[in-house]
């Protein structure tokens, strides 16, 4: 049986999912994740940070706001060589997504075009491609629809009511707007949060419920564990406890089942067996690579070892969803 797509979970019942027996929760989630993807395949993504730092937005949890004092080194856009180059790089150690992020508020049209040839040159090279840029006007998620981006990521960080605490310079409404324009262009949605901010567990219910009431479920929704930075206001916050983590990547799989759940920033900090409780509650997607846009990610040695005693393989495509009926679990 195939779990019906639903756009109007309440707080309550997603509440209660968080609020299960941990065992039943996983139960459930992997029951689901079974249903629509295979288990042991793990989609893997690789980011680059195509403009670093000097950002006009006061996000408190991230490094590269000009608002904070952080270490940081901010770095003019990078030439297409070097983008191209980091992308061969990528798909040679098996990534079969190429993310690009840009610290910026918004592109300006100017920026759009610099960014276009990026895309271009790395759809050539046969990987799917995705840009987190900012804000967009409708007329750009055309234009970058039109040059042929897969995904676009603007993720909506946490629950409507936490989030005036995390950021001043945009609101929550802008980013749904953003998400508007892109999915109207036909564009893939990528959306998701940041867990361990000094949120409550209402919030992390309330943030999903956001998620899977958007008129479209996002086709990928990373789930980031805050990569604690210093110099920034979030540095210090209490460590989230890691069945928390688990129990809302569990809850995330419930309520969008077709989606690709990307276990995103924070894994270094994690350990294998936080990584593994995850994948089994459906987490099916991770990025890979050094690097996240600024800080360390999970080393690919480390991973191709973890996936191997985990017997997961890396999704050659985009992980595949089921054909309805075509699930070979135990019936
Ligand atoms: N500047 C664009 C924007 O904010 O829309 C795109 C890049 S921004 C860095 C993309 C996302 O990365 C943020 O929305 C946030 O969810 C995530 N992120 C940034 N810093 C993080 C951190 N320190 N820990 C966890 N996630 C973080
Ligand atoms: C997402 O949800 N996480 C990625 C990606 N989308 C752009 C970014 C994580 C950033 C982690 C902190 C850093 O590298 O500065
Ligand atoms: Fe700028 Fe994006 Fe960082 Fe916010 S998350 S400060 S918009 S780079």
């Amino acid at each position: 049986m195939i779990a019906t797509i639903r756009h109007d979970w309440t707080l309550a019942e997603i509440l209660a999912l968080l609020e299960l027996p941990l065992h039943e929760l996983l139960f459930r989630a992997h029951t689901i994740h079974r249903q629509h993807f295979d288990p042991n395949l793990i989609e893997v993504s690789t980011l680059l940070s195509i403009k670093t730092g000097a950002c006009a937005e006061d996000c408190s949890y991230c490094a590269q706001s000009a608002h904070h004092h952080t270490t940081l080194q901010p770095e003019r856009m990078l030439a297409l060589d070097a983008v191209l180059a980091a992308a061969r790089t990528a798909q040679a150690a098996g990534a079969t997504r190429f993310c690009m992020g840009a610290a910026w508020r918004n592109p300006t049209d100017t920026n759009l075009e610099q960014v276009i040839a990026m895309i271009a040159g790395v759809h050539a090279l046969g990987l799917e491609t995705c840009v987190t840029l900012g804000m967009l006007t409708a007329a750009q998620a055309r234009r970058l629809k039109d040059a042929g981006l897969d995904f676009y990521n603007h993720n909506l960080d946490t629950s409507p009511e936490f989030y005036p605490q995390v950021i001043t310079t945009r609101t929550f409404q802008e980013r749904l707007d953003t998400l508007e324009h892109v999915r109207e262009v036909g564009l893939k949605t990528c959306s998701g949060g940041i867990l361990g901010m000094g949120e409550s567990r209402q919030d992390r219910a309330s943030m999903l419920r956001q998620l899977t009431n958007l008129p479209a479920h996002p086709e990928a929704v990373p789930i980031n564990l805050l990569v604690q930075i210093e110099g920034t206001p979030l540095f210090g916050r209490d460590a989230l406890d890691p069945f928390e983590f688990v129990r809302v990547v569990a809850a995330a799989r419930v309520v969008m089942p077709q989606s690709n759940i990307r276990l995103a920033a924070g894994r270094s900090e994690m350990s294998d067996e936080l990584q593994a409780l995850c994948f089994f509650a459906g987490a099916n997607s991770i990025f890979y690579g050094e690097h996240l846009l600024t800080a360390a990610n999970a080393t690919a040695a480390r991973d191709r070892e973890l996936l191997a005693r985990l017997g997961l393989q890396f999704a050659t495509v985009a992980a595949e969803r089921r054909e309805p009926g075509g699930c070979h679990h135990q019936h």
